[in-house]
Order: C-alpha cells, then structure tokens, then sequence
C-alpha cells in the first residue's frame, strides 16, 4: 500500500506552528490531503496537542520569541512521545536571528525531517549559500553534498527543494524531478509542502525517507496536473487547483507519473 493511501485511511493529526502567512493555506492543503490539521501555538497546550499528534511541524517564516518557546515544547514533547517532527527554517541565512534560532532548535530537539531551499538548509548546518528574504539566492554549490552532509551532521532525513528535490538520510539519496514552476509563485508552496511532509511521516510506521521521497514526488506531480489544468488563467486559478489535486489524485495516476531516483553511492 503506498504511503498515500495510508495517509488518506489513517486521516493524522498533524500540529502545525506555523507563520501567519501560510496558516490557512496548509490547513487547507491537508484537509485536501487527507490529514487532520491543528494550528496552535499557546505555550500552555502545544506539549499536549504535541503529544497527541501523528506529526509535529515547525516553521519559523514569522518568527518572534512567543513562538521560538512554543516550538522548544511541542518539539521535546513530541521527542518524549516518538512524534516526527519536521523543521521548515525559512529564511535561515536572511537574519541572524533566524539562523540562531535554527541552531536552538536542532541542538534541543531531534528532528526527524528537515525540509528548506538549498540556502536555508545550508545556513542551518553552518554553511554559506546566498539567499533573498525567504527565497534561496543562485549558487553553484554541490546540493546531494550539502543534503547528506546535513543528513549526517543533524541524524535526520534532509530535504532540500528547487527544480529538482534532494532527499536523503545520509546513506541513501532520493532525486525527485515531479514539479511545476508555476509553484515558485504562489506563496507558501514551501511551508505546505513541509506540512504535507508531516502528514506522510505520521503515516509512515517508521519509514521516513521512504515516506519523504513518496510526499515529494506525490506534491509535485498534483502541481504538474493543476498547472495542466489552468495553463490558460493564472497563478490564482493554480492555487485553487492545486488543492483540489491534493484531493483527487489517486495513488495510481501518481505512480504512472511520479519521476524519483535513487542515486548511487
Ligand atoms: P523558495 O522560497 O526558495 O521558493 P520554498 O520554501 O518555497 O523555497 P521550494 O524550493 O520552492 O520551497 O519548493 C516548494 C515546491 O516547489 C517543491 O515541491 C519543489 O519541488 C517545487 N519547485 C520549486 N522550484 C521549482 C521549479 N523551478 N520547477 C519545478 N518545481 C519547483
Ligand atoms: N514571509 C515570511 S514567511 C513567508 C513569507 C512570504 C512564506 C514563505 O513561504 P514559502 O513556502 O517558503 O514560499
Ligand atoms: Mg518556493
Ligand atoms: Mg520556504
């Protein structure tokens, strides 16, 4: 049974602590899905929601201090309690305290998914990479190199976004090419795509690359079909689409056109 299918039949909570930009369309874009979204940030009932969850996400895109301890909480609650937690570092490398603060959270918590452009997941393991506000700058850097050393470096699967999507844990290595461009343009295609993450590990048993892997090309052939399906309106057109994809595709149209590769070592 893919990975799909047990998340559509298993509906996971998945707690999001998210910014205030993308709340609503990662809501929206799980309910899609299949899973059971939870939006809640108080300090005095993330360790609980955490606890009862399939999947907790972080994402640092608004970030302040209210925030930072919220994450801190629902991410050692879900550590005590075996809950996957994926990190989403956006903006990483664009302030320091956006750095910082991923560096607090990795070295407080286990992370079980990282998931960022490449220059996000460069700066959270203390490389460079030039980045714009929250969107990855040009760059020649190795990105397989920089995910495993991530991987390594962090004891979690690494998934590094763009054209083409890197997943690793280290030892194997995934290339996903399934995606649209069109996804670059509408805002918080990233954060979703995170959250969606999570809804695959909750539904995983375990398997958390494979699962990664499975998410990625799955997400990136639902925006191939939208983008097919509104090539002649625009981005707003997508973004209704494209949630509606997330909904209507089935584990058999995904696997005749989902593109991954496994590298070698
Ligand atoms: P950024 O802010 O740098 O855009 P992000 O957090 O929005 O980063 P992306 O790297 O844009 O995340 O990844 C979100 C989704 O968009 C992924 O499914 C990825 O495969 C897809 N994607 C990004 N760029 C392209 C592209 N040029 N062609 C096809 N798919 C893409
Ligand atoms: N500003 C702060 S968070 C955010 C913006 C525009 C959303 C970023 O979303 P994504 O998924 O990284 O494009
Ligand atoms: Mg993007
Ligand atoms: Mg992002």
């Amino acid at each position: 049974m893919s990975f799909l299918t047990k998340v559509r039949e298993n509906n996971p909570l998945v707690h999001n602590i998210t910014n205030i930009v993308v709340a609503n369309f990662s809501a929206n874009g799980l309910l899609a899905l299949g899973a059971s979204p939870f939006m809640a940030d108080a300090h005095e009932e993330v360790a609980d929601i955490a606890a009862m969850s399939g999947a907790v996400v972080l994402n640092i895109g608004t970030l302040n201090d209210y925030a930072i301890e919220s994450m801190l909480l629902a991410g050692k609650a879900a550590n005590r309690h075996n809950v996957p937690v994926v990190l989403d570092p956006v903006g990483a490398g664009a302030t320091a305290y956006r750095t910082e603060v991923t560096h607090k959270l990795v070295s407080q918590m286990q992370i079980t998914a990282l998931r960022g452009n490449v220059a996000e997941v460069a700066h959270v393991v203390g490389e460079r990479w030039s980045i714009k506000g929250v969107d990855a700058g040009a760059g020649d850097g190795d990105v397989v190199a920089l995910a495993v050393q991530a991987a390594l470096k962090l004891k979690c699967v690494v998934i590094i976004t763009g054209k083409e999507d890197v997943i690793t844990d280290g030892r194997i290595t995934y290339v996903v090419s399934n995606g649209h461009p069109v996804l670059t343009r509408v805002t918080g295609t990233g954060c979703l795509l995170s959250a969606v993450v999570g809804a695959f590990l909750a539904a995983s048993g375990g398997a958390w690359l494979e699962a990664a892997a499975e998410a990625l090309s799955f997400y990136g052939v639902a925006a191939e079909i939208a983008a097919n399906r509104t090539r002649q309106q625009g981005v707003g057109s997508f973004q209704t689409e494209f949630l509606n994809q997330l909904a209507l595709l089935t584990p058999e149209v995904y696997a005749e056109r989902s593109r991954v590769q496994r590298l070698e070592q």
